[in-house]
């Protein structure tokens, strides 16, 4: 398999335009030149442009349904396309609204390799979700109206009673997730409502506070355990690059403090790759319109970092031995 790299040109599911700019500042900081150097072997998709509908009226609070919706099957397709063409998807954002689409497309995905008929099946399928926030509000408890925090209530089946509909440009995407095939790491800013959600569907999570209790290592041990316990299943690995600390990622949208070192974010790209099962992956929410100079040049080098720990990159050094497959 070989690393699908594309760009999600996705911004409107929140308000800073200049997520847009994400996946082309994070090629610029040199992501595939370190890919190659590291021998691992990839291809560049290019960039999933989003259709900006030019009448798109919220939907109750909702903001740009239709767009950012339209957008999503642009990137499930994407992402169909990598994975027939034997790719490991890596998805650079773009706001997290964009993981509607991406971890769309892997569900469809796995259907189609399982050769699943049904498109309302369960995918067979597990998802890490590494994220300061929890991402699950719905279309009628958003508090901002933003759709990058509500894709986790969009995916799972559980939450479908909860999502209404008929918000426009939603009528091609389906849940393909049960609450037991997803955990979270690194939450620090949930909304009332999420956290009652979480508990109430038995939703695995570690929030900070379990990163320092338990340390991060035991943490992706057991949300891998949960969530993929036969280490069978395909994973897919959606890292908001707002679950680092804003000192080491401060560009991007809603940063909140007390996160993730990179240390601890690339111990938990490390132990994934080592379970063998990466299928696809999201890297989201860069936004180098925002900080200065300084802070803006880190957020990219550790989105980089992160990225390609997470298809073998060892720390100590670029790999001597430069034949390794993903
Ligand atoms: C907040 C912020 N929970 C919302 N969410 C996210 O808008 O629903 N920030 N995802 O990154
Ligand atoms: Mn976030
Ligand atoms: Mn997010
Ligand atoms: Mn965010």
């Amino acid at each position: 398999k070989i690393a699908g790299v594309f760009g999600a040109l996705m911004n409107r599911g929140q308000g800073k335009e200049g997520v847009r700019d994400g996946p082309n500042a994070i090629r610029e900081a040199g992501l595939l030149t370190l890919l190659k150097d590291c021998g691992i072997s990839f291809r560049d998709y290019g960039d999933v442009e989003i259709q900006a509908i030019a009448s798109d009226d919220p939907w109750k609070k909702v903001k740009y349904s239709r767009t950012v919706a339209g957008g999503c099957k642009q990137i499930a397709d994407k992402v169909q396309t990598i994975i027939r063409e034997n790719g490991v998807p890596i998805m650079l954002g773009g706001d997290h609204a964009s993981a509607i689409g991406s971890i769309s497309g892997h569900g469809l995905s796995q259907l189609e390799i399982h050769g699943i008929k049904d498109p309302a099946a369960t995918a067979p399928l597990a998802v890490l979700w590494i994220d300061a926030h929890a991402d699950i509000n719905t279309p009628l408890t958003t508090a901002t109206g933003n759709l990058h925090g509500c894709p986790v209530s969009f995916l799972l089946k559980e939450m479908s009673p909860y999502i209404p509909r008929d918000i426009p440009g939603f009528e091609w995407q389906q849940p393909c997730l049960t609450a037991d095939r997803i955990a979270y790491i690194g939450l620090r800013a949930l909304d009332p409502d999420e956290l009652f959600v979480m508990d109430k569907l038995k939703i695995k999570y570690f929030p900070m506070q379990d990163v320092d209790k338990l340390g991060v290592q035991k943490c992706v041990e057991l949300a891998l355990q949960h969530i993929n316990p036969n280490n069978d299943l395909p994973l897919h690995l959606s890292f908001d690059i707002d679950a680092l600390d804003p000192s080491v990622a401060f560009s991007t949208g809603t940063p909140a403090m007390g996160g993730l070192t990179l240390r601890e974010g690339l111990q938990i790209v490390e132990y994934v790759r080592s379970t063998g099962q990466l299928s696809a992956m999201d890297l989201v929410e860069v936004n180098p319109t925002l900080g200065n100079g300084y802070q803006r040049a880190k957020t990219m080098e550790a989105a980089c970092a992160i990225i390609a720990g997470a298809l073998g990159k060892p720390r100590q050094a670029i790999p001597y031995k430069l034949d390794f497959d993903l």
